[in-house]
This record gives C-alpha cells, sequence and structure tokens, in this order.
C-alpha cells in the first residue's frame, strides 16, 4: 500500500494467516470471556487484517441479537435511560450490551465521565458489557465501526444491543437507522416545537419517549408528537407509541422494555424483521465496497498521484470528475 493510501485505509488488503493467538481470542470470545471481547472490540473498531479475520469467523455466530438504538439530542437522558433499560433487562436475565457512540466526546471528556459513573450500577455483572466507541478520525469509519462492534457483541451471545447516539448529524442519524427497533427521546422545556423534526429524528423513530416526565409540560410534548403522529402514515404498519419516563427514578422503564419487545415481536410477525436486517446488510456491504475501491484505486497509483491531480484542480487546470475519471482509467491500465 503507499502512504497516500493511509489517510484511507486501515491497514493492508491482505488477510492475515491462521494465528494461535488470533484463534484464542476468538475462542474467548464465544465462550464469554470479557478480556478477550474487550480485546476483540479494539481490534475490530481499529479495522485491518486481523479485524478482517475475526469478523469472518463472527459473522456467521451473529444474528440473532435485538439491535436497539436511542437517540436524541444531547442532554435529553439518553445515557441514564440506557443504563436504566439494561438494569431492566438484567432484571428479566437478557444478556444486554451497551455501545456509547459519541464522536463529539473523547474519552476522557466530561460526558463520558458522567455517563461511566451512572454505568457503576452494573459494574460486575458479566450479563452486561458496555462499550465507549473511540473518537474516530472520520465519521463513515465511525458508521464502520459501530456496525462491527454490534457484530462481535451480537456472535458473543447478547440479546439486546442498546446503541447510543447523539441525534445531532447524518451519520448518526444513519448509525440509529440501522438498528431493528429505534427510539427517539423528546424532553420537555425545549419549547413548543418536537425538536426531533428539526434533527430528521422524527421518522426514524420506532417508539418516542418524552423523558423528564417529572418536569412541567410533559403532556404537551406528548400531544404535539401525537398530532405530527396523526398527519403521519404509520410505517410497516406500526404507529410509534410514546411513552413517558422519568429515567433517573425508574419510571416507565418496564413499559419501554414492554414496548420495545412488542415491536420486535411486531417486525418478526411481518416482513418488517427481515426488511431490517436486509437494509442493515445492504449498508454495510455498500461501505465496504467504497472503501475498498477507493483502496484498491490509491494501492495502484504511483506515489504522489493523487496530490498532483488535487493540485491541478485546485488551479483550476482540470475539473474533479474528469480528473477523477483520468485516475480510474490509469490505475485499470496499470500505469
Ligand atoms: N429531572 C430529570 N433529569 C434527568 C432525567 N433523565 C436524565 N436526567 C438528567 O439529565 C442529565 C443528562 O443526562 P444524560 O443521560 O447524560 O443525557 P444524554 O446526553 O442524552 O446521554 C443528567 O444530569 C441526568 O441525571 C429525568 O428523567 N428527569
Ligand atoms: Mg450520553
Amino acid at each position: 500500500m503507499t502512504p497516500e493510501a493511509k489517510p484511507l485505509g486501515e491497514g493492508s488488503q491482505a488477510d492475515v494467516g491462521g494465528n494461535a493467538d488470533l484463534e484464542n481470542l476468538l475462542e474467548g470470545v464465544l465462550t464469554g470471556n470479557r478480556r478477550a471481547l474487550a480485546r476483540a472490540l479494539t481490534i475490530v473498531e481499529n479495522g485491518g487484517p486481523e479485524a478482517r479475520w475475526l469478523l469472518k469467523r463472527l459473522h456467521p455466530r451473529a444474528g440473532r441479537a435485538h439491535i436497539v438504538g436511542i437517540t436524541g439530542a444531547p442532554g435529553v437522558g439518553k445515557s441514564t435511560l440506557v443504563n436504566a433499560l439494561a438494569r431492566e433487562y438484567r432484571n428479566r436475565e437478557r444478556r444486554v450490551a451497551i455501545v456509547a457512540v459519541d464522536p463529539s466526546s473523547p474519552f476522557t471528556g466530561g460526558a463520558l465521565l458522567g455517563d461511566r459513573v451512572r454505568m457503576r450500577d452494573l459494574a460486575g455483572d458479566t450479563g452486561v458489557f458496555i462499550r465507549s466507541m473511540a473518537s474516530r478520525g472520520s465519521l463513515g469509519g465511525l458508521a464502520r465501526a459501530t456496525g462491527d462492534v454490534t457484530t462481535v457483541l451480537d456472535a458473543a451471545g447478547f440479546e439486546v444491543i442498546l446503541v447510543e447516539t447523539v441525534g445531532a448529524g447524518q451519520v448518526e442519524v444513519d448509525i440509529a437507522k440501522e438498528a431493528h427497533t429505534t427510539i427517539v427521546i423528546e424532553v420537555p422545556g425545549m419549547g413548543d416545537e418536537v425538536q426531533s423534526i428539526k434533527a430528521g429524528l422524527f421518522e426514524i423513530a420506532d417508539i418516542f419517549v418524552v423523558n423528564k416526565a417529572d418536569y412541567p409540560n410533559a403532556e404537551r410534548v406528548e400531544l404535539a408528537l401525537k398530532m405530527m403522529l396523526d398527519m403521519s402514515k404509520p410505517r410497516e404498519g406500526w404507529r410509534p407509541p410514546i411513552l413517558k419516563t422519568v429515567a433517573t427514578r425508574y419510571e416507565g422503564i418496564a413499559e419501554l422494555a414492554d414496548t420495545i419487545e412488542a415491536h420486535r415481536a411486531h417486525l418478526q410477525a411481518t416482513t418488517g424483521w427481515h426488511r431490517r436486517v436486509h437494509q442493515r446488510a445492504q449498508e454495510e456491504f455498500y461501505r465496504i465496497l467504497r472503501r475498498q475501491l477507493v483502496e484498491n484505486l490509491f494501492a495502484s497509483l504511483p506515489p504522489g498521484r493523487f496530490e498532483e491531480m488535487l493540485d491541478r484542480i485546485v488551479a483550476r487546470e482540470i475539473d474533479p470528475y474528469t480528473a477523477a475519471q483520468e485516475l480510474i482509467a490509469e490505475s485499470e491500465r496499470g500505469e
């Protein structure tokens, strides 16, 4: 691989041969060893040949987990709610994993430290696994890494995977959309408008939660959502229910878990489940193909060729469409 490919690539394309270390790691993941799982997740997050070696073997074992996306504006109580839900699932003896995706907070950031403190609730329970995604260089990388991390957790036997994302940008919305069930959180006191409409979250909600229902005006938010829903068509024969919660006091959490179950049952009783699995696989496959094609292209070009072309585009000697065609043609001719 050329140095130019580095910013895009995440390691060489070659698969690694089976080695004892990776075999042990794989075995550990499949038998519930938490240290092995943590290491496998780091490998998979970073990408590269070892990640591909593991994912190839874990892929056939995944596909059983119920992936639940939880999204909403910063501060609406996503982490608190996820923590409460995880506890509820543990009471129901379900194995649950949490994936916290927040590209804006690095590992040492205040928000995540706050999350950690609340998450301590569940520390020591082997039926729970919590993973904070490291901040990625690119958002495309984040979507890739999140998909791969859920595959590993799924193959490791977690029955429910709760994915927390800040509903603040297109990539976060896309990640939330890749879940089987998407929960959109609203809170009272942010004006009369329904917040999720602006963020493009309204359309992707399977369940609405009005959290912080201990604050005044929760009913107003509920009513506004109801009116919005009355005006929109039900998707897949499902009208998103609206629930009220006080996540800090575990109020409404059992009802939320029941509603998540009801949505899963609905998807499985209709073509919905298959459709979503198909959609998720398509997004992932497309993402991988796109990346691989770009990596192949870079690998086949002489060093500096991309920068040369870029300089010509900047100097307006060539337009980017023609430049792209030229680079692809050169690569195909093997120049
Ligand atoms: N009053 C009240 N505060 C809440 C509730 N849920 C969460 N909070 C608080 O809201 C703040 C933000 O919560 P957090 O879970 O970090 O929000 P996130 O940014 O969406 O993950 C914290 O101080 C929580 O304790 C609730 O139902 N009622
Ligand atoms: Mg949070």
